[in-house]
């Protein structure tokens, strides 16, 4: 009888494992950052690196500090002007693969802010994937950060390692 719940224990102390790493270790957020573009509204930015040797989908973004998450894209229209569109199939990972969330591409849009975004706060957001699940990420926010191809200088503003709490 103790024995038996010692295997018990055992396989569920695995599967937890197993569990884990599959949904942390292998769908990886890199360099992450938020912003608020004014009081109303802001983004959040970030590398995604499909390690679960799956093909999978970003289907969904989710956060508390906007009353509505939406995953977005830049698209340039008939006259030329870049405008921002909800783009509700997510975005394509295939293994292996980085995806990138930048200014002026694809990004999760924070509408609707619910607190001040201040620099160096934490945000929570939650990336929801078709195939890994759902992915909780604490990201800072990160106001002064230039948008990656303006990013020949790196200014001297703000010291970006300091944010200890
Ligand atoms: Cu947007």
């Amino acid at each position: 009888m103790s024995f038996k719940s010692y295997v018990l224990s055992a396989v569920t102390t695995l599967a937890l494992a197993t569990t884990a790493s599959a949904e942390m270790a292998h769908m990886m957020v890199q360099d992450a950052y938020a912003r608020a573009s004014n009081k109303m509204a802001g983004a959040a930015f970030m590398e995604i690196l499909n390690h679960t040797g799956v093909d999978d989908r970003l289907i969904e973004a989710r956060s508390d500090v906007a009353k509505r998450v939406q995953l977005h894209t830049h698209k340039e229209d008939a006259n030329g002007v870049m405008k921002m569109m909800h783009v509700e199939a997510g975005f394509a990972i295939p293994a292996g693969e980085t995806h990138l969330l930048q200014r002026g591409g694809d990004h999760v849009m924070f509408m609707g802010l619910t607190r001040e975004l201040k620099d160096g706060d934490m945000v929570n957001v939650t990336l929801v994937f078709d195939k890994a699940g759902e992915i909780t990420v604490q990201i800072p926010v990160d106001i002064d950060r230039q948008p990656e191809a303006a990013h020949g200088g790196h200014g001297d503003h703000g010291d970006h390692s300091a944010h200890s709490n």
